[in-house]
């Protein structure tokens, strides 16, 4: 027996249930998504307001994913999302909440998806965006707090790309930022010196790639942090010594997919763990077999199944997590490998 297996049997990871799911569900979750927007129930209102537009994006990439668009409320949707604009050229989470990177970038994909870029005034967009950027290259996520994560370098960097605009900020300095962020072992942190992270490592390498970066890494050390990120169990994590969760298996996965490793990872045991995760009751897909569904843990479910040539699924870009039926030629995917 070797040290390797040995750790193997000592490394966290989720049970697989006897009698998991081994089909997708797909009717079941057009449904849950669809259900979602409309309960009135506290919990899911609360969380719904400071997620809302993140949340329609998930919804809606679901739904893309089915094949199932027709069935939103477009109408309602667009209310939402013009109600969460603001006068200094972003959007908030929902109406009254503050600008956010992330929310500006939810609220473009969405409009994206619904073929309705002609409500977005991109000249104000891109000035919100212009003025998160600072000396160093970085980008805060939102006026007025000092946080310049690599997220938002992402956010950024996608916002302007799917509204063809990336020539109005500084791109070599968000690159050079990002690049401070790259680690020895390579993967990318937070902040520069910080710990690698595989969702720091999805923005990261979706940074590289949306402004024709990408040979400034050693795409096998990367690919390499990123395939030790499967578990026995066939899930991903998004650190050593950290459960696995169906979300990482789209930042770990994409990541290698945009660098053109995705074959490093097991694909079987990936499917089998995302398949075991959906609940077929309720619908949706939990990180991890058995846990409560979210629109979240679903997307991410359901791109990675996508990603890694599950039928019936609408294929999906790696970098925007958006169907490349619905970016036309903004897409970056090609075919998925065989
Ligand atoms: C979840 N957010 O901060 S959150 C998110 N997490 O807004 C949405 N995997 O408690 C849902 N964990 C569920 N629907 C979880 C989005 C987090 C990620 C938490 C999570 C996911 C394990 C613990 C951060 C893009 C945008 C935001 C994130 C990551 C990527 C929560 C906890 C946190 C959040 C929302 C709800 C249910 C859903
Ligand atoms: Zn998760």
């Amino acid at each position: 027996m070797s040290l390797a297996s040995i750790w193997n049997i000592a490394r966290r990871d989720a049970v697989m249930p006897v009698g998991a799911l081994t089909e997708l569900l797909p009717e079941k979750h057009a449904d849950f998504i669809l259900k979602y927007g409309k309960t009135e129930n506290l919990y899911e209102y609360v969380m719904s307001e400071h997620l809302r537009i993140s949340g329609l994006y998930w919804c809606l990439t679901s739904l893309d994913l089915l094949d199932k668009l027709e069935s939103a409320d477009m109408d309602l949707i667009i209310d939402v999302i013009n109600g969460a604009k603001n006068p200094d050229g972003g959007y908030g989470a929902s109406k009254g909440h503050v600008s956010h990177i992330l929310h500006t970038l939810c609220a473009v994909q969405c409009l994206t998806t619904l073929k309705r870029q002609d409500l977005i005034d991109v000249d104000a967009v891109v000035g919100f965006v212009k003025g998160l950027q600072q000396a160093d290259g970085s980008f805060y996520g939102l006026n007025e707090e000092a946080d310049n994560d690599t997220r938002f370098s992402f956010c950024a960097v996608a916002t302007l790309y799917l509204l063809k605009k990336l020539e109005e900020i500084d791109v070599e300095g968000v690159v050079n930022y990002v690049m401070q962020c790259y680690n020895f072992d390579g993967g990318f942190g937070t902040y520069p010196k910080s710990e690698s992270h595989a969702g720091q490592i999805y923005c990261c390498i979706g940074t590289l790639a949306t402004t024709n970066n990408l040979e400034r890494i050693d795409i096998n050390r990367t690919a390499r942090w990123l395939a030790e990120r499967q578990c026995p169990s066939g899930g991903l994590c998004g650190r050593p010594e950290k459960l696995p969760d169906v979300c990482y298996s789209w930042w770990v996965l994409a990541s290698l997919a945009i660098i053109g490793k995705q074959h490093w990872i097991d694909k079987e045991t990936l499917v089998k763990f995302i398949l075991a995760s959906q609940d077929d009751e309720l619908g949706g897909i939990a990180d991890r077999p058995e846990d409560e569904t979210d629109p979240f843990h679903t997307v991410f479910g359901l791109a990675g199944l996508s990603l890694l040539g599950y039928e019936g699924l609408q294929p999906i870009d790696p970098v925007f997590c958006m169907t490349t039926r619905t970016l036309g030629d903004l897409s970056f995917a090609t075919k998925p490998p065989e």
